[in-house]
């Protein structure tokens, strides 16, 4: 590879000159934008251990009402990408929400999309399209682009759970706005319960729904006994995940992100082969031994760490007697639809 001329070797005058005109020369970029054989991210490797949020987030209900925060977020920020980008990675946004008995965080939509994986605590509810949708720990909500969505709380403990929106992405993109709207009237009808089984699909006089998002809350019960029935099917079967679609289309709930649930067996160690989207690993139950490269976490119940995309993982449960559970989040839909994913072995 050869080296290609540098800013400095240019005379300052033409350099100048140009720049007045909103030129630059491309060849002491090229390498940077183009790097050689893979890309250089700036996501890093990064974990965000529960027991350091809680207190902070329990503290920041002390300290900001609801009603001077609108939603009570601290951002997992990736420092690869610097604290205030409040990224995850390239396209992905991390936040533990806190909300306290009796609050509610108003109605309101935007152009991201959005999902809820609850933490902790019982008793709260998101109400996204009209469909109140109960939250209860491992169940994944989805409150998709442009659908109204309120957050409210009848219980008596606080409430916690991860958002994980594709706002640096669609905020990069120059589309990232919002709207507030006013408290949304309840409908009776639930997608979770006319989807909440696989392979049946409601047909009134023979015709499909034609909703975009037409389930919006995956309980983890449902998610956590599929993962079990697949594993027992499927003895041999190294990989038990399953991913979240939309059941009417069979594609992925949303059109930016990817969402997953993967159950390491009884001690098992898993190798995840090299892939272009970076990913987001949450345990929901259980704990895991996680190498991303050079990097070594370990996680427990309710830690999240993510992974830049090019960069193989391996993922062993720390448990020899029982299974672990874990959310994925990823950026495949979206290197899927512009069609740069990759898979290295
Ligand atoms: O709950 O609607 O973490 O609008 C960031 C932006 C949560 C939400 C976030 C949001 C929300």
């Amino acid at each position: 590879m050869n080296e290609l001329g540098r800013l400095e070797d240019l005379p300052a005058d033409y350099v100048a000159d140009m720049r007045k005109l909103n030129l630059v020369p491309l060849w002491p970029s090229l390498r940077g934008v183009l790097p050689p054989l893979k890309p250089r991210p700036n996501t890093q490797a990064t974990m965000w251990a529960y027991a350091d949020i809680k207190p902070l987030l329990l503290k920041a209900g002390e300290l900001t009402p609801i009603e001077k925060a609108e939603r009570r977020v601290l951002v997992l920020a990736n420092p690869g990408h610097g604290l205030e980008k409040m990224q995850a990675s390239a396209a992905m946004y991390l936040g533990m929400q806190l909300l306290l008995p009796g609050e509610w965080a108003p109605s309101h939509r935007h152009t991201p999309n959005a999902v809820r994986m609850i933490v902790e605590g019982e008793g709260a509810y998101t109400t996204v399209d009209g469909e109140k949708c109960p939250m209860s720990r491992g169940d994944l909500i989805l409150t998709p682009t442009g659908l109204w969505h309120e957050h409210g709380h009848d219980g008596t403990e606080p409430v916690v759970w991860l958002d994980v929106l594709d706002l640096p992405l669609v905020y990069y993109m120059e589309a990232s706005y919002h709207i507030n709207g006013d408290r949304q009237a309840v409908k009776a009808e639930r997608g979770d319960r006319a989807y909440a089984r696989g392979g049946l699909l409601p047909t009134p006089l023979f015709e499909r729904s034609s909703k975009k998002y037409p389930m919006l809350r995956y309980p983890w019960s449902e998610a956590r006994a599929a993962l079990l029935t697949l594993a027992a099917d499927q003895p041999a079967q190294a990989c038990v995940q399953i991913t979240y679609v939309n059941p009417e289309t069979g594609e992925d709930a949303e059109n930016i992100l990817g969402f997953y649930a993967l159950m390491l067996r009884p001690g098992q160690t898993l190798q995840l082969p090299a892939r272009s989207p970076a990913c987001v690993f949450h345990v929901i139950e259980g704990g895991a031994e996680v190498q991303i490269d050079t990097h070594h976490f370990t996680l427990g119940e309710a830690d999240t760490c993510c992974a830049p995309g090019y960069t193989p993982v391996t993922l062993t449960n720390r448990h020899a007697e029982q299974p672990t559970f874990i959310f994925m989040a990823d950026e495949s839909p979206l290197h899927r639809k512009l069609g740069v994913y990759e898979v290295r072995n």
